[in-house]
């Protein structure tokens, strides 16, 4: 009853000037139509007396007739909120449930409003105001150090993208050099070159067997169709002919033709498709034919596809690297058979290192590359009882043991999956949560679940340009200071 009547004695003040618990792009729906009524602002229909407003009695269903009191309930769906003006500083609104309730929400309404009734909460604007700006710009100079920071990493990150880049060019060269070598080897020594040199006529690279094969199949086709002829007049004529005419040329062709025609299915299954023949080939080769280059005897071919294959099987023996006891013997008739191996040896390392960097060159290093900057440079902190090291987009160690390999970095967050199993337990992962600083330190560590950590590390990799509002969610009140 007591608060009724001081409400009432509020509200009838805040009709003078405006209803408390209103900001002011509010205040002209607060207004009484011609008849001292009132519209609830979202249920119009529902009509009310203009002083019932903040009379501490929930009258509207949207609780919009009580700006100014806990009398209509909060709820996520339906919020009620009360604005304080905090002048001087910045204005905010509060839950409703918190008026009244005997505890200064400084860190909201520092002008004490939320507290009304009881008047004990006076105004600290100006202080929180002070402490806020000391945040502001202590937080704005660590955010543009912290960028400083992140853009020498980034610079750091573009030098290493371009000696990596380089690097591959060079691989791929010397790869190229070798496998020229090579090739000059096989042509300058092969038996098998020196025999059919006339009929070698292309010498393409791996990426280009497509395309041939394409050329391959449709000559085939057009092969096909010229022998379907062929054949339907033979059998033709091997159906029709008078051999009472006894002519020996035409018996013996027609001889030759069903001889020829009784073992065609066996002979066309044989055959396989040029195209398979050349995948096949291409992929069961030597890593030299691989990569590098092969040789295709043309003019067999167009006569018929199985001579392809069996020309191919002779000149895939004739690559130094093919798994034949043969194919030294073949390339190296003049040469030392050890520096063939060597070769062979070292293009494969090469081949092997160039199929390394390019995966580690693919890798998405997040923006502008900036990871790339941490390469082999872990970080390693010892809290509590372990030594933590976090080898960016790698590994983390809980000492010796392997809490997770480098997964996922996302909204500055990085995931390390598939670590030492726990006793009893799952393997361990972590997460490892980044902030923005100038400086690398691990501010945490915390074991939320049976051997899954999360990290807290600070980072100028987390470091972005932030907007007013963005920076200042950051800023904490420190109440113990305002008195
Ligand atoms: C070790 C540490 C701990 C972990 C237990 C689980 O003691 O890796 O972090 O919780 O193993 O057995």
């Amino acid at each position: 009853m007591l608060l009724s009547v001081s409400v009432l004695a509020i509200v009838s003040l805040a009709v003078a000037q405006s209803i408390i618990g209103v900001s002011p792009d509010m205040e002209s729906l607060y207004k009484p139509d011609s008849n001292g009524n009132w519209h609830c602002l979202l249920d119009p229909s529902h009509i009310i007396k203009f002083d019932q407003i903040n009379n501490n009695f929930c009258d509207c269903p949207d609780g919009s007739d009580e700006p100014g009191t806990n009398a209509c309930e909060y709820t996520l769906e339906s919020p009620k909120m009360f604005y304080c003006a905090n002048e001087g500083f910045i204005p905010k609104h509060i839950e409703n449930y918190k008026l009244n309730d005997g505890v200064c929400d400084y860190d909201i309404c520092c002008d004490g409003l939320d507290e009304y009734l009881s008047g004990n909460c006076p105004n600290v604007c100006s202080k929180v105001k002070r402490q806020y700006d000391e945040y502001m710009s202590s937080k704005r100079k660590e955010i543009a150090n912290g960028i400083r920071a992140r853009r020498d990493l980034e610079r750091m990150a573009a030098e290493l993208r371009a000696a990596f880049k380089q690097s591959i060019s060079e691989l791929v060269s010397s790869i190229e050099e070798i496998e020229q070598k090579e090739i000059a080897g096989i042509l300058a020594n092969s038996r098998f070159v020196d025999d059919q040199q006339d009929k070698l006529l292309f010498i393409v690279k791996g990426d280009k067997l497509s395309e041939l094969s394409e050329f391959y199949i449709a000559t085939n086709k057009e092969q096909e169709k010229t022998i379907e002829q062929l054949e339907s007049l033979m059998l033709k004529m091997s159906k029709n002919y008078n051999p009472n005419f006894n002519d020996a040329a035409v018996k013996s062709a027609i001889n030759a033709f069903q001889d020829y025609y009784s073992n065609k299915v066996e002979s066309a299954v044989l055959v396989p498709n040029i195209n398979d023949i050349l995948v096949d080939r291409y992929t069961l080769s030597s890593q030299n034919c691989k990569n590098g280059v092969i040789g295709i005897l043309r003019d067999n071919i167009l006569s018929w596809p199985g001579t392809l294959h069996k020309y191919f099987d002779q000149f895939v023996e004739t690559f130094p690297n093919h798994n034949s006891k043969e194919s030294n013997k073949l390339t190296n008739d003049n040469g030392n058979k050890n520096e063939g191996g060597q070769a062979k040896h070292s293009l494969e390392s090469l081949h092997r290192k160039l199929a390394a960097n390019r995966a580690e060159y693919d890798r998405n290093y997040g923006e502008n590359d900036v990871l790339l900057a941490l390469k082999n440079q872990p970080y390693e902190k010892k809290i509590g009882e372990y030594t933590y090291k976090i080898d960016f987009m790698n590994s983390v160690y809980q000492d010796r043991t392997l809490v997770g390999r480098y997964d996922s970095f996302e909204d500055d967050s990085m995931e390390f999956v598939s670590g030492d199993r726990c006793w009893n337990g799952p393997q361990r992962s972590a997460t490892v949560k980044l902030l923005c600083a100038e400086e690398f330190d691990l501010l945490s560590v915390d074991e939320p679940q049976k051997c899954h950590y999360e990290f807290i590390l600070t980072s100028p990799v987390a470091c972005k340009d932030l907007s007013e509002e963005e920076l200042a969610k950051g800023f904490k009140l420190d109440k113990a200071v305002l008195f």
